[in-house]
C-alpha cells in the first residue's frame, strides 16, 4: 500500500495546483495511478518543512541573491510505505524514484532514456526567460496570503524591478507575449520531426515525463494567466499542438484539493 504525501504550493486559484515544476510531479502521480495525498506548504514554509522532514543537505539549487544559501524548493515526496520515511526532493528525482518503485506505466522510458533527459534542458534553453517576465506578476496575484509577499520580494530581487515593471501593459506586454509565442514554435518544430498526428514527445501512444513537462508550464500560464491565455491565442499556437497536448493529458490533470 502507498503511503505517499505530495507537497504542493498552495493558491487562490480553484484547483488549487498551480506550479509548473510541482505539476511535473503531480503527473507522475496520476499517470502511474499512485495514491496520495496533498499537503500544501507556502513558499516561506518550505525550507523548515523539508528540513523537519530530514531534508537537511536536499535542496536543489542555492539562492539567486545569495549563492551560499541552499535553496529548499517544492516539489517532494514523502514514502512511508516502508519501514523508513523516504524523502525525495526535485521533479526529475521524483520521477526516477517513482518509476523504480513502481515500475508499471514508466515516464522515463527504458529506451531513449538520453534523450528524454536532455529535452528539460532543451525546453529551458529555449524557453529561457521568455516565460518569466510576462508571467511572474500574474503567478505573484495567485498566491496565498502567506506566500505573496514572499514571491513578490525575492523575484523583484532576483529581476532588480518592481513587479509592475516586470511586463507593463502595452506594446512592452505585447512583445513578450510575441516572443514567447516564437519560442515555443521551435519547440513545435522540433516535435514536428516526429511527423503529422504524432502529439506526444518521445513519439509513442503514451506520454513520458517531456510531455509532462510541457503540459505542466501550459497548466501554469493557463491557471495564473486565464485571460492573457485566451487574448493572445495560446490554444491556436502551432497548429493547436498545445492544446492537444493539454486534453490528451487532461486525465492527470486532477488535484486531490
Ligand atoms: N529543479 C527543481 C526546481 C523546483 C523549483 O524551483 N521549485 C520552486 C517552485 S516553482 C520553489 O520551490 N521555489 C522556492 C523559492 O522560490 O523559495 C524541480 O524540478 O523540482
Amino acid at each position: 500500500m502507498s503511503k505517499i504525501t505530495f507537497f504542493d504550493l498552495p493558491s487562490v486559484c480553484k484547483p488549487q495546483a498551480w506550479s509548473p515544476n510541482t505539476w511535473k510531479a503531480r503527473f507522475v502521480l496520476n499517470y502511474k495511478r499512485i495514491p496520495y495525498k496533498t499537503v500544501w506548504v507556502s513558499y516561506p514554509d518550505i525550507e523548515e518543512t523539508l528540513l523537519k522532514l530530514g531534508g537537511e543537505g536536499k535542496a536543489t539549487s542555492t539562492s539567486r541573491d545569495n549563492p551560499s544559501k541552499p535553496l529548499y524548493t517544492l516539489p517532494a515526496i514523502l514514502d512511508e510505505s516502508g519501514p523508513e520515511p523516504v524523502l525525495i526532493i526535485d521533479s526529475l528525482k521524483i520521477a526516477e524514484y517513482l518509476d523504480e518503485k513502481f515500475p508499471e506505466r514508466p515516464v522515463i522510458p527504458k529506451k531513449g532514456k538520453a534523450l528524454e533527459y536532455a529535452f528539460e534542458g532543451f525546453f529551458g534553453k529555449t524557453l529561457g526567460s521568455s516565460l518569466l517576465r510576462p508571467l511572474l506578476p500574474f503567478a505573484a496575484d495567485i498566491q496565498d496570503e502567506k506566500g505573496k509577499p514572499y514571491f513578490k520580494n525575492t523575484r523583484e530581487k532576483w529581476f532588480g524591478m518592481k513587479l509592475e515593471e516586470f511586463s507593463p501593459e502595452g506594446s512592452v506586454r505585447d512583445a513578450q507575449w510575441k516572443e514567447l509565442e516564437k519560442a515555443y514554435d521551435k519547440v513545435a518544430a522540433v516535435l514536428d520531426k516526429n511527423g503529422p498526428g504524432v502529439d506526444f514527445v518521445a513519439g509513442g501512444p503514451e506520454p513520458t515525463r517531456a510531455d509532462f513537462i510541457l503540459a505542466s508550464f501550459f497548466i501554469w500560464i493557463k491557471s495564473v494567466a486565464p485571460e492573457e491565455w485566451k487574448k493572445r491565442g495560446v490554444e491556436q499556437w502551432a497548429n493547436g499542438r498545445w492544446a492537444r497536448l493539454l486534453k490528451r493529458t487532461e486525465e492527470w490533470q486532477t488535484v486531490d484539493d
